[in-house]
């Protein structure tokens, strides 16, 4: 039986000294650790043996069970450092390799003036409204002093999904909402989408967008319109442009003028730019009609307000020197990168 034990941890231990794999070891584990492995079975025998032997046996038999244990652990942790070392090495990743470069978009031009227009009034403590594209009659037009039939309709024509529900031409519908629910100071401009039914041309598109503006509280005047567009009209278009009104008509506006500001390019001399003229429209305005203040519940004999209007696009044109306003809407990113 000493002779057999002797076997076995031979023939043991040439076998583990060749294991390839994980499942090689356990299988050898198996077969001689195992309930039916080899060294069990001897270990079983042991009762057959005279009683003077069997603790010299039983005791050889415990070592080559610890040999046997011990040669496992040993093949099981190089077995698992080579798996370590082979993922390692599997994984490497070389940070030297060049990466792919991934090619930014760009805000659109578009963009860049509404965030412009949106910073400098907001540093001007106004804050930013927002309505439905879909309105009411109500809202679009009657509110603004613009009832049924009145000539101004006339010029914008306008998508009307029923009767009284309609896109909207303008964002001041948006003004007239915040008005009936919130009472002076107001200070808030309305940036977003307008719908007018234009064909559409180099300097026309059934949609746009518009950024408008209103100041409702005590004593606000004309002065203080002028003194507000000048900054705004500084901080997009140079420190050094003038701003200048002239007299004009809006129904919801009394008195209403549109607002030109000194061409950026001659400074004011003439030039192409400006066609010869000097100064270049940007924007409507004036004071809000007492009319319009009034069926928002506001007291035209307390509180004045001044508002005014501006097209983002035709903003964006004059500033960017964009001469068709379709390829603002084309998005081909060799365009939009220019700006
Ligand atoms: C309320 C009262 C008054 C907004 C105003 C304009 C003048 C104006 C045009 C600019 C180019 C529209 O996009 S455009 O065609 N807008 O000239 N808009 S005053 O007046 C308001 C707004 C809301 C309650």
């Amino acid at each position: 039986m000493r002779q057999q034990l002797q076997e076995i941890k031979a023939q043991a231990e040439g076998e583990l000294s060749a294991v390839g794999s994980m499942q090689e070891l356990e299988n050898i584990r198996v077969r001689y650790l195992g309930k039916k492995g080899q060294l069990t079975l001897v270990l079983r025998g042991m009762g057959a043996l005279p009683p003077e032997e069997r603790p010299v046996v039983g005791q050889l038999a415990n070592e080559v069970r610890s040999f046997i244990e011990g040669k496992i652990d040993a093949v099981k942790g190089e077995l698992l450092k080579k798996e370590r070392d082979e993922r390692l090495l599997r994984e490497v990743i070389d940070v030297t390799v060049p990466g792919k470069r991934r090619r930014l978009g760009h805000r659109h031009p578009l963009s860049i003036v509404m965030d412009e227009v949106k910073e400098v009034f907001i540093g001007m403590g106004y804050e930013i409204a927002e309505g439905p594209e879909v309105e009411l009659d109500y809202y679009n037009f009657e509110a603004l002093n613009t009832p049924k039939g009145h000539p101004a309709r006339d010029t914008q024509d306008t998508f009307y999904i029923s009767e009284n529900v309609l896109l909207r031409t303008q964002t001041s519908p948006v003004q007239i909402r915040t008005m009936e629910k919130k009472k002076p100071p107001i200070r808030i401009i309305c940036p977003g989408r307008v719908y007018r039914s234009d064909a559409v041309d180099a300097t026309h598109s059934p949609v746009f967008h518009q950024i408008e503006g209103l100041a409702v509280d005590k004593g606000v005047t004309m002065g203080d319109l002028v003194g507000t567009l000048q900054v705004f009209a500084a901080h997009l278009f140079g420190e050094n442009t003038k701003v200048r009104l002239r007299p004009h008509h809006f129904p919801f506006t009394e008195p209403s003028a549109e607002v030109d500001v000194s061409c950026w390019n001659c400074g004011g001399k003439g030039c192409r730019m400006c066609k010869n003229e000097g100064w270049i429209e940007i924007l409507g305005a004036g004071m809000v009609h007492p009319k319009v203040l009034e069926v928002c519940g506001i007291d035209p004999d307390i509180y004045s307000g001044f508002a005014f209007g501006m097209g983002v696009e035709r903003i964006a044109m004059a500033k960017f020197n964009i001469e068709d306003m379709r390829l603002m809407y084309e998005n081909d990113v060799r365009f939009l990168r220019q700006f």
